[in-house]
């Protein structure tokens, strides 16, 4: 009965389908996990970088919405190198919440990912099977340069990389998909420790969000992406037939809430506000969804990766928005082994993934989403 449903289910996309459709998860023990550390050790200073990661008064105080002006006044107001924050990005796109976010938005959201996946790969990623696997090995094979690989061997790209990687996904649905409306993002901190009833996570949109099944991860079957086929992990792994899968532990994801948010916005420095994210609720909202999402290499591969690296990316902007130095000036590893210096100058690999939209870009034309090369802000 299930496995007839999966089968018609992959019916659908048959150019994303390996020739025998894979209808049960595998073990979680196969999926790497991302690398976290609880919220308690963050509370309790651990010690991150060498320097005391030290927990600042909480200065957060809810979710005011900002309008662009007020976005920009912040910069104006808080130092001389606000005239960098009002440079070339004069009518930015607008990111909205996925709760105010229409029906119709979400349902062309979720189509548009289900095109590329239709879609053949463009040959540059090979052995992707299709254009959404390009951004799969893509994410697998620049891995080991774009995370830490402990507390102790720490890359301070990983923030930044996430944002451009995301931007190059927003390109493609864009240029190659007819996607024609403002992006979502999702709010993620809200749905602690209840992912499942998280409102990305329906029948209609992004399926169900499963616990395991007698040790695995579990296939998904409901959504716009039911009978999900994937070529590429866990791991390095290619060539490799499995279901889109996930094992949700709420314990785990019930970390990513409002107190790893508070801890990591009041760090004062790039690298003590990127480790606290890497570590904490982005770890711990990957490791929380389990299967795929569990995947420190191929996770991009359930497209719920993108949700939630939108999320971080706003965590991004957010702290950004507190102080405009941290529009302008960066710090930190620009590798996880000898940590040579994070500059700006520093250059940002994309792969041409999105064409001549997509050139490698260096650390300056990626900190600010109102100046460079990226151009977009959140509703609040
Ligand atoms: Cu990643």
């Amino acid at each position: 009965m299930k496995a007839s449903a999966v089968l018609f289910a992959s019916a659908v996309s048959a150019a994303s389908i390996p020739s025998v459709p894979q209808i049960q998860g595998l073990p979680l023990s196969q999926f790497g996990g991302v690398h976290a550390i609880s919220i308690e050790d963050a509370i309790n200073k651990l010690d991150l970088l060498g320097t005391n990661f030290s927990a600042l008064p909480i200065s957060f105080d809810g979710e005011p919405l900002f309008s662009l002006a007020e976005e920009k006044a912040t910069a104006s107001t808080a130092s001389t190198n606000a005239a960098a924050d009002t440079g070339d990005c004069a009518n930015p796109n607008v990111r909205y919440e996925w709760d105010h976010y229409s029906a119709s938005d979400k349902q062309a959201f979720v189509d548009a990912i289900q095109c590329l996946i239709n879609k053949p790969p463009s040959g540059n990623f090979s052995p992707s099977k299709n254009r959404y696997e390009d951004f799969v090995r893509l994410h697998q094979s620049y891995s080991p340069n774009i995370h830490s690989k402990s507390t102790s061997q720490q890359t301070h790209k990983f923030l930044l990389w996430h944002r451009y990687y995301v931007w190059a996904l927003e390109q493609v649905m864009r240029d190659e998909c007819g996607f024609n409306r403002a992006f979502p993002w999702w709010d993620e901190k809200k749905w602690a420790g209840k992912f499942s009833q998280a409102t990305i996570f329906t029948n209609q949109y992004f399926g169900n969000l499963p616990g395991a099944t007698n040790g695995a991860a579990t296939c998904i079957n409901s959504g716009r992406f039911s009978g999900m086929q994937l070529s590429l992990g866990p791991g390095m792994t290619t060539n490799n037939p499995h279901c889109l899968q996930r094992a949700v532990n709420e314990q785990t994801t019930a970390q990513t809430g409002i107190d790893s948010w508070n801890t990591c916005m009041s760090r004062t420095s790039y690298p003590d506000f990127h480790s606290c994210v890497e570590f904490t609720f982005h770890a711990q909202g990957h490791n929380g969804m389990g299967g795929i999402m569990a995947d420190a290499i191929a996770s991009p591969g359930d497209p719920a990766f993108f949700m939630h690296h939108l999320f971080v990316d706003y965590a991004f902007r957010k702290w950004q928005i507190d102080d405009v130095s941290r529009r302008t000036t960066i710090s930190g590893c620009a590798d996880n082994v000898n940590c040579s210096p994070l500059t700006l100058d520093t250059m940002v690999y994309m792969g041409n993934i999105c064409g001549a939209k997509c050139p490698d870009l260096k650390v300056r034309d990626i900190l600010n989403t109102l100046q460079g090369h990226l151009c977009y802000r959140y509703d609040y």
